[in-house]
């Protein structure tokens, strides 16, 4: 490895070389120093906020001890890297993951490392969970894909294998919710407030990035812009800056990277925009620099076309296949072997640029043939495809884009003419075929560049994230890209989560249960999830059901009290009956397509019912039998310019007024909307459920992931044949999940039927809405209630309802009839659960997808 360091001064630098606090002894050293010296604070004045930062700058210390040798190491062996190129990492908080992943096996049983550092901030007068309190969420993501990059990004590095991630580091993330008289209201989320421990700014590095500008082709005699001698000259410039994290694996002292990209103006003096007196325009662009990473932008499942966006995504692209292509040329390979040292992974269609980027390295930069630079790109990069919404398809208008990235532009064109070509000599005279596979869109008012048909294209792999989904694409948005490459190019791999986070972090009483259950007290499962097949053999064991149910209500508790002390102290769930109280839980993004409408009028139907029955003089308590006690939970935000999630959202807290304050139905039924859903609001949220909700219309949730999370902690699933509900039901066993609704390959048919003979409503639903219409809950709900009467109900709400409704009193049958039924379902969930940890995704990625092995310490 090259240095800077002469030989003979290497001995000093051994003998001061930096050392990791290995008890709680040398932590609490490090703690006081960070404390004195980095905080320049005291005994006298530390606080919560000062231990929090102390205890992560020392456990950040051990961090980046182990990152130097990680990269050192990964250097050395001079292996296969993989990139993971994602505009949202959705990470939470650092601390505790870094504690727990901290563990190394050489503990003695029963005392791992993040209890011997508990009992060091015990002492230091601290309890860690306040202190875990204060880290606020690194929240620079939407929702399932930017979770299931950070996901990713700890078991990559589980798996030693090495691996970056890319992405923007956003000074504001996704907004925080409020909740003012029922309707969504945003606030800007602005986390770097108090100093970040856990990245580590990188000012040495500085990437210049350009924007706008002309292509200069006069080198070139024939104007064919894919000889070498085109030039593009940028009109802008701004300055990428990265900010790197630590990512630590689990039990493995490897450590990788997230590099997050950060824009500043440049300092240097524009000559051009000088000469042409374009002085005051050229200082104003300059302090729009930072803009660029300023906001991350808030929708999930949906493209908003704004210039600043395409920009946010060229910036990060090019900033980072700088780097990447600055790393390998450090190696000193030749051009041919990058696809062997580099495997790029596209996280959507966003990062799409990064292969137009590639070849315009290849070939402007390095001047290689064209078609050999193709080669190397399309070994190199392989795509994730996350959703089949139309509506969050990415497309660019050639004006826009081509005024931004002018030769980008070109490139564009000329790959696609090189496609059309080959398209066209594999299916001669099919001038159809051709322009619907074309890059370039012509039907529309103005061109458009098709991002999903470019990175098909530029890949040697596409990937859906469930089994179901991984299907549609070949039969419907990809249908021609299969005639024309063959089946082989599509694949599938099955999203997953990681067992630290959602199981050992989130449920630290379930982890305990396990480990001691199945005798490992190191936690190996977090490592080898088919370890949990063996409490399979417990299903039955009453006194093990009796300490599993224990666990549970100890989570429900905790939630009760999160629930408390968001509704400012007001009672809302009544810790009496909270043993036979059901806890019905759907958090995720509000979507029209997931369903959270068809949840609330359930819930709506059920305090209907409920009333019937009391209105007839039936007797409370008989009532009960009926309707027996439950909770049904709401959490998740709204994208701000999405006004029919907004109505939802105002829908469920306008009937959660209602119905939570109606004496009458003595508490058998409550309704909750929870605030500013996030990641670490999450992990106390999942694990107290008894049921959760993944009801979306059929073929639309590509996969979804909290679905795993919440079988992973022992809740069941009321869902439809939806994502990886399909493989969950397999995994667990059809008997302990209860499945409902029409299938996705009705859809379509069903939708037509909407269309052109609409038949009367459900009367579970007509029941419902005529109440919604009359006024009974706080609020306008019109454009809600005429979606399903009137606009062709594209959710298919009124198909599903009736059975919808049936299901769940199935639900409170097995729950409150047969509980010992019930656990057992629950048990045997999790004990097999395993396929879903994201060790097994990365796994498969690495074989089928980037051919990259594990790096052995
Ligand atoms: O089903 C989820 C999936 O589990 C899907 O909706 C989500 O990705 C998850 C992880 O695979 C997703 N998000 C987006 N597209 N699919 C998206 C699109 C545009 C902007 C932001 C997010």
């Amino acid at each position: 490895i090259d240095t800077m360091i002469p030989l003979q001064s290497r001995e000093i630098w051994k003998k001061h070389g930096v050392k990791k606090f290995e008890d709680a002894d040398e932590f609490q050293s490090k703690f006081i120093q960070h404390v004195e010296t980095t905080l320049a604070r005291s005994l006298y004045n530390c606080d919560d906020l000062a231990a929090y930062q102390a205890t992560s700058q020392s456990v950040r210390d051990n961090l980046v001890i182990d990152w130097n040798k990680s990269q050192q190491r990964q250097t050395a062996r001079d292996s296969k890297r993989v990139y993971y190129l994602s505009l949202e990492f959705l990470m939470g908080r650092a601390l505790d993951n870094a504690l727990i992943n901290s563990q190394d096996g050489t503990e003695e049983p029963g005392v791992q490392k993040r209890e011997r550092i508990k009992g060091a901030i015990d002492q230091l007068g601290f309890k860690l969970e306040d202190v875990l309190e204060q880290e606020p969420d690194a929240a620079l993501g939407n929702g399932g894909l930017g979770r299931l990059a950070a996901c990713f990004i700890d078991s990559m590095a589980t798996g030693d294998y090495p691996a970056w991630g890319y992405g923007l580091r956003y000074q504001y993330g996704i907004f925080a919710q409020k909740i003012i008289e029922g309707y969504q209201v945003e606030t800007p989320d602005y986390w770097l407030n108090f100093t970040n421990p856990w990245e580590i700014e990188r000012s040495e590095i500085q990437v210049p990035i350009n924007f706008y500008g002309y292509v200069d082709r006069s080198g070139s005699e024939s104007g064919d812009s894919t000889l070498s001698a085109s030039k593009w000259i940028g009109g802008e410039r701004v300055i990428a800056v990265p900010y790197d994290m630590p990512i630590p694996g689990f039990k493995t002292e490897n450590v990788n990277n997230l590099r997050m990209w950060s824009a500043r103006p440049t300092t240097e003096f524009d000559f051009a925009k000088f000469n042409s007196g374009d002085y005051k325009n050229s200082v104003e662009q300059q302090q729009r620099a930072e803009s660029i990473t300023a906001v991350l932008y808030p929708n999930d499942n949906f493209q908003e076309g704004k210039e600043l966006r395409l920009k946010q995504q060229y910036f990060w692209c090019a900033a980072s296949l700088h780097d990447i292509v600055r790393r390998f040329k450090k190696s000193k390979h030749s051009w041919e072997e990058f696809p062997n040292q580099v495997a790029i992974q596209l996280n959507d269609t966003h990062p799409t640029l990064a292969i137009v980027e590639l070849q315009r390295i290849l070939v402007d930069l390095e001047h290689l043939d064209w078609h050999k630079a193709w080669d190397i790109v399309t070994k190199t990069f392989a795509y994730t495809n996350h959703t089949v919404m139309q509506e969050a398809l990415e497309k660019w208008p050639v004006g826009l884009f081509g005024h931004l990235l002018p030769r980008h532009l070109e490139i564009i064109y000329d790959i696609n003419w090189f496609f059309l070509k080959f398209v066209e000599s594999k299916f001669p005279r099919d001038v159809d075929l051709l322009s619907k596979v074309s890059i370039i869109e012509e039907a529309s008012q103005e061109r458009q560049i098709r991002m999903a048909f470019l990175a098909i294209v530029g890949s040697h792999k596409v990937n859906g994230v469930a089994e179901l989904h991984s299907e549609l694409i070949k039969t419907t948005i990809f249908q021609d890209f299969v005639k024309i490459y063959g089946p082989s190019k599509f694949t599938n791999v099955t999203n997953g989560i990681t067992p630290r986070r959602w199981l050992k972090q989130a449920n630290p009483k379930l982890a305990k249960l396990i480990g001691d259950t199945i005798n490992d007290p190191q936690d190996d499962f977090l490592l080898n999830m088919s370890k949990l097949t063996e409490l399979a053999k417990y299903a039955e064991d009453a006194d093990f059901q009796t300490k599993w149910n224990d666990v549970k209500q100890f989570n429900k508790l905790r939630l009760a009290d999160l629930i408390e002390k968001l509704y400012e102290g007001e009672d809302v769930i009544n810790r009496d009956h909270i043993r036979n109280t059901l806890f019905d839980i759907q958090v995720k993004r509000i979507h029209e397509y997931k369903r959270q409408q068809m949840n609330i009028f359930g819930c709506i139907y059920r305090y209907l019912s409920i009333k019937k029955l009391l209105s007839e003089g039936v007797p409370i308590n008989e009532v009960e039998k009926k309707y027996p006690r439950r909770v049904s939970i709401f959490g998740g935000k709204s994208a701000p310019g999405y006004y029919m999630a907004k109505l939802i959202i105002k829908l469920i807290n306008s009937v959660s007024d209602v119905v939570n304050h109606d004496e009458e139905i003595n508490n058998i039924l409550k309704v909750v909307f929870i605030p500013d859903y996030n990641v670490s609001k999450a992990e106390t949220i999942i694990p107290a459920s008894d049921l959760s909700e993944h009801i979306s219309t059929a073929g639309t949730e590509a996969s979804g992931t909290s679905n795993m999370k919440f079988v992973m902690n022992g809740g069941l699933i009321i869902g439809t044949v939806d994502g990886a509900n399909v493989e969950i039901t397999r995994e667990v066993g059809e008997d302990n999940i209860f499945l409902f609704g029409n299938l996705a390959e009705n859809v379509d048919e069903l939708r037509y039927q909407h269309q052109y003979h609409p038949k009367p409503l459900p009367e579970e639903l007509e029941q419902v809405l005529q109440v919604v219409e009359s006024g009974t809950f706080d609020g306008d709900f019109k454009p809600l209630v005429d979606s399903i009467r009137h606009h062709g109900d594209y959710y298919l709400v009124s198909d599903d309802f009736k059975s919808y409704v049936q299901t769940q009193s199935l639900v409170d049958d097995v729950y409150h009839k047969n509980k010992k039924e019930w656990l057992k379902k629950s048990i045997l969930s999790v004990a097999n659960v395993g396929f879903f940890s994201s060790d097994r995704c990365i796994q498969e990625y690495a074989d089928e997808i980037w051919n990259v092995e594990p790096l052995n310490n």
